[in-house]
């Protein structure tokens, strides 16, 4: 008589974007883009100020990667012109940031919308839509400047409740996202408004404007192992 111990071991499933609790990618790094009033731009980077709000004409000196998106004073608002990036997390309430440059009222928003089809995107608040503000709300408006900035997404109305206010408080609302494939976009709005950097966290307590998020976050279960049954039987 003899006993067969049948051992299965499966594979080793390593697959890190699943696991990751921060992700970030450069803005100029976009998967997809429609129109042509996302101008890509190498730093250092004369940009037109806004004559109409006291901002004079700047140079941007420093960017992540060495660029950064969004189109100059003049260009016009709105459009319906978009970016879009493709990620894939694993499920759970991700806190978004953007590296933004938004020197006046008349130049700091975008819209944005998350796991939307192409065809819906636009340059309108609507259901699908949001607009993100950058010190729009009159209290935050001594922040404006022409060096880099990052700001929490927000919303004037949703999908989450949010409104940039919210977001600059003690208690900001995350995105939900499952686990897998996801999509930004971001669609045209100011002229004059620049992002460098997107960085998204699970740590609700994160701020990249007072840590880098290059040197201070680290990954958690950067690789996620899956470990098979083992099965035993005659
Ligand atoms: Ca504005
Ligand atoms: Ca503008
Ligand atoms: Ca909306
Ligand atoms: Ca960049």
């Amino acid at each position: 008589m003899r006993t067969i111990i049948l051992l299965t071991l499966f594979s080793i499933i390593v697959s890190p974007a699943f696991a990751q609790k921060y992700i970030s990618w450069e803005a100029e790094n976009f998967d997809a883009v429609n129109g042509t009033k996302f101008e890509v731009f190498e730093v250092p980077s004369d940009q037109p100020g806004n004559a109409d709000e006291g901002v004079d004409d700047y140079t941007v000196a420093e960017a992540s990667g060495g660029a950064f998106i969004g189109s100059p004073n003049g260009a016009t608002n709105d459009g319906g012109d978009w970016v879009k990036y493709e990620f894939s997390v694993a499920g759970d309430d991700w806190h978004f940031w953007g590296r933004v440059i938004a020197p006046s009222i008349a130049d700091n928003s975008m819209y944005w919308a998350i796991d939307v089809a192409d065809g819906d995107v636009a340059s309108t608040n609507n259901a699908t839509m949001n607009i993100w503000d950058f010190f729009e709300v009159e209290s935050l408006r001594v922040g404006y400047t022409t060096d880099w900035v990052w700001f929490r997404l927000n919303t004037r109305d949703g999908p989450f409740k949010g409104t940039e206010l919210v977001q600059h408080g003690d208690d900001p609302v995350p995105v939900k996202l499952s686990d897998g494939d996801h999509t930004l976009h971001i669609a045209h709005r100011e002229d004059g408004t620049y992002i460098d950097k997107i960085f998204a966290t699970t740590d609700v307590e994160f701020n990249p404007n007072e840590t880098d998020p290059q040197t201070a976050v680290e990954p958690q279960n950067k690789l996620t192992t899956t470990w098979g049954a083992l099965r035993g039987g005659f």
